[in-house]
């Protein structure tokens, strides 16, 4: 899954693809390179973000989504109203880093035949990395992510359209990131398929004190560990490279 953000402040690449010509001609990149999921957000969830309106979220996505019709797209967005309009425009999945809990979020998805990716996330964006706190973080992940697959399934939403990720740096601190990237393979026990991201994420600064344009090396450490506990989709931003870094994985495997 590559990484579109049509937003003015990303921290990953800091409003580069704000435009939509521009976030259409990446996407298209990304595609060509090798990924065969393309996920486009209109919000930024980045600690601090400013809010975004519900048109604004639309104006952002819906011509970028119209003009890749012909890939799989999927929508990174919270809202019920959103999630209608991208499935009218013909996403295919959506992307919902507060896992339907939104009300009307589970109606909105229920009806289309579309993908839906549930993440959990602690708190909420602007106050989430303020000393986030678990008892025992692999179990309230994983308890979470369980509920709302359960959730979702007694609305209608059936088991083979429901993807889960833990959510890496919502609501997390370093450490809690990487007990969950250890014991990834724990989440095998949902028997749905895993969606992790990693790239160029704050932990992998905090290991190796590099600025998030500078954390492709570490982020393709955490892709192979992820791949190793059983990640089926890798969230992105260097497409190429982590293509690359999962031929010589399967090749491994298939040897
Ligand atoms: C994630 C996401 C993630 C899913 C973002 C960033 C922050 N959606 N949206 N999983 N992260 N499903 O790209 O660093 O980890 S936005």
């Amino acid at each position: 899954m590559g990484v579109v953000n049509v937003t003015p402040d990303s921290f990953s690449d800091g409003g580069r693809y704000f435009a939509p010509s521009a976030a259409i001609a990446h996407a298209r990149a990304l595609a060509v390179e090798g990924a065969q999921l393309i996920d486009i957000g209109g919000e930024s969830t980045r600690p601090g973000a400013a809010p975004v309106s519900e048109d604004e979220e639309l104006a952002r996505i819906l011509p970028v989504l119209e003009a890749l019709g012909d890939l799989c797209v999927s929508v990174d967005t919270r809202r019920p109203a959103v999630m209608e309009a991208a499935l009218d425009a013909g996403a295919s999945m959506i992307n919902d880093v507060q896992a339907l809990q939104a009300p009307g979020a589970l109606g909105a998805v229920r009806e289309a035949q579309c993908a839906v990716c549930l993440m959990h996330m602690k708190g909420e964006p602007a106050t989430m990395q303020r000393e986030p706190h678990y008892d025992d973080v692999m179990r309230e992940v994983k308890g979470f992510l369980q509920e709302r697959v359960a959730a979702a399934v007694a609305a209608g939403i059936a088991r083979e359209r429901i993807v889960v990720d833990p959510g890496f740096g919502f609501g997390k601190t370093a450490a809690h990131n990487l007990t969950l990237l250890k014991r990834l393979g724990e989440f095998g026990e949902l028997t749905v398929p895993l969606l992790v991201g990693l790239s160029r994420k704050s932990t992998i600064g905090k290991l190796t004190g590099r600025a998030s344009g500078e954390r492709l090396a570490g982020g393709l450490a955490m892709a192979l560990i992820a791949l190793q506990g059983g990640a089926t989709i890798l969230r992105v931003h260097d497409v190429k490279e982590t293509r690359d870094l999962i031929a010589v994985w399967q090749a491994v495997r298939a040897a």
